[in-house]
């Protein structure tokens, strides 16, 4: 792609759609001229992305317990089809393989659009004894879902090309309830890590996952006001258990059925972080996950240009020494040029280098976040650098939580509600019963999203006694989503 062709307008962000659609190209992160609709490609810098998004859910899974394993893409029919409200919530979803060469094959096979039916055949013969318990794997592969809505790149695959799932198995339903909090706590660390702030909440029973007690979900507020779910949790009980025949040995000798959890991510996870931190320029990123965390820009004059050129290679290999991702662009770009292609690129922090900041021994910073210039002094350039990291992480996380918070409205009136979620996310009281719960979403011509786990409303909590017990509430949103 030729520069200036580059340097053509993003679309403002306030057109959401449209700007999401160019980021992702003009930003390298996906092409989507891939010729099969809902299979996009990574380009090398969104595979960075990738790749520095899933150190970080690596690293927190891992800490807490989990070990990395890897089942196969394809599922004989005969596992695939044992559980039947897992069946009946994929069917339509499935790849099937059916040959083989020319050869139709004696079992079809599914491509996984989720593992259950892979890794429990399995779990049947690993599990033995209570002893062995908490079980807790994870894989981090592609699936496959058959998606009929409008596919998106990131949003809605039909080659989920990040799917994260954990699958844990545990001695008792309690226990197995005791994880999907865990899940939940770990995954809200996962997306505070990103500066994503999340709204969790339990969905309704007839939103569960297929095969579930109930699911957890974890959902983002999108610049335009609909919610994006970017994780879910769910507590299987002893569903799958019992049609995979998985049991263990209890203390008392007998033989009993496990209870199992498990848990998502995809690649979801980018799709929010980069729409509710970019911005009318591009992308920006979290110092975190940023391919490029800084780049620095030599400003060249006839004189100096060398000790300016000497002092940029300088801070880079100082900068690169303590564990940061640096670049000197010293291309013949005019600078105004070379703005637009960082700050497109969401670099956190540029530091501009001349004859004059050398002679006054700093670095002109400038923040992609708030635009702000700040001089560096050069001897402690990488202090000064990672404690601008950590500010641009907070102010990006903050901004993002105020921006959640302008979302969500606090209804008492079902009237009120039609109208709040034109805006964002309503919630309002509701008894919990699946009869109310449909005849409310028929009404407003809305969707349950869920029950907010802890999440306290505003003006009604004020409202309460002391001794008043606070009424379970659900959030709302609008049936034509985004996603
Ligand atoms: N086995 C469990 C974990 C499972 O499959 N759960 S799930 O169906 O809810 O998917 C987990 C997460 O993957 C979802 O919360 C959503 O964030 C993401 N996801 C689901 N379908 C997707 C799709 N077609 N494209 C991108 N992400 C998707």
């Amino acid at each position: 792609m030729a520069e200036s062709e580059k340097e053509a307008a993003l679309p403002p962000k306030e057109e959401f759609s449209e700007w999401y659609n160019d980021l992702l190209w003009m930003a390298e992160i996906m092409d989507v001229r891939y010729p099969v609709k809902g299979l996009y490609v990574w380009y090398p810098f969104g595979f960075a992305i990738r790749r520095n998004t899933y150190n970080i859910i690596r690293e927190i899974l891992d800490n807490s317990g989990h070990q990395e394993a890897l089942f196969p893409l394809l599922i004989p029919e005969n596992e695939f089809m044992k559980e039947a409200e897992h069946i009946k919530g994929f069917e339509n979803e499935v790849y099937w393989v059916t040959h083989g060469g020319k050869d139709p094959l004696d079992i079809p096979l599914a491509l996984r659009p989720t593992s259950e039916t892979a890794i429990y055949p399995m779990y049947k013969m690993w599990v033995r004894s209570h002893a062995d318990f908490p079980i807790k794997i994870y894989q981090i592969v592609n699936t496959f879902r058959y998606e009929t809505k409008h596919t998106r790149p990131l949003i809605r695959l039909r080659e989920i090309t990040s799917f994260k799932e954990a699958h844990t198995v545990h001695a008792t339903w309690k226990d197995a309830e005791a994880q999907v909090k865990e899940a939940v706590r770990l995954y809200s660390e996962i997306y505070r890590r990103l500066g994503v702030p999340v709204l969790c909440s339990r969905r309704p029973d007839w939103d569960k996952f297929p095969g579930a007690d109930y699911t957890d979900a974890l959902d983002a507020v999108m610049p335009d006001g609909k919610t994006l779910q970017i994780g879910t949790v769910h507590h299987l009980g002893d569903n799958f258990a019992k049609t995979f025949d998985i049991k263990y040995e209890a203390p008392d000798g007998e033989q009993r059925y496990a209870h199992q959890t498990c848990y998502g991510i995809s690649e979801r996870s980018i799709a929010a972080t980069i729409s509710i931190h970019g911005d009318d320029k591009g992308l920006v990123l979290p110092p975190e996950i940023a391919p490029v965390q800084v780049v620095i820009i030599p400003i060249i004059f006839k004189k100096g240009a060398e000790e300016v050129l000497a002092a940029c290679t300088d801070v880079r290999e100082r900068l690169k020494k303590a564990g940061m991702r640096v670049e000197i662009d010293a291309s013949d770009l005019r600078p105004g040029a070379k703005y637009y292609k960082w700050e497109m690129k969401g670099v956190p922090l540029r530091l501009e280098i001349g004859p004059r900041d050398l002679g006054n021994n700093v670095a002109v910073a400038v923040r992609r976040d708030t635009g702000e210039k700040e001089s560096i002094p050069l001897p402690t350039i990488e202090a000064g650098v990672s404690s601008r990291f950590e500010a641009i992480h907070e102010n990006l996380y903050q901004k993002a939580k105020t921006e959640l918070e302008n979302h969500i409205f606090d209804c008492t009136e079902l009237d009120e509600v039609k109208e709040k979620i034109q805006e964002g996310v309503a919630t309002i009281p509701w008894c919990g019963k699946k009869e109310c719960g449909l005849i409310m979403e028929d009404r407003i011509g809305a969707g349950i999203l869920g029950i907010p786990w802890s999440r306290k409303r505003t003006g009604t909590k004020n409202a309460l006694s002391a001794r008043e017990k606070p009424k379970p509430v659900c959030m709302l949103q609008e049936h034509i989503k985004f996603i």
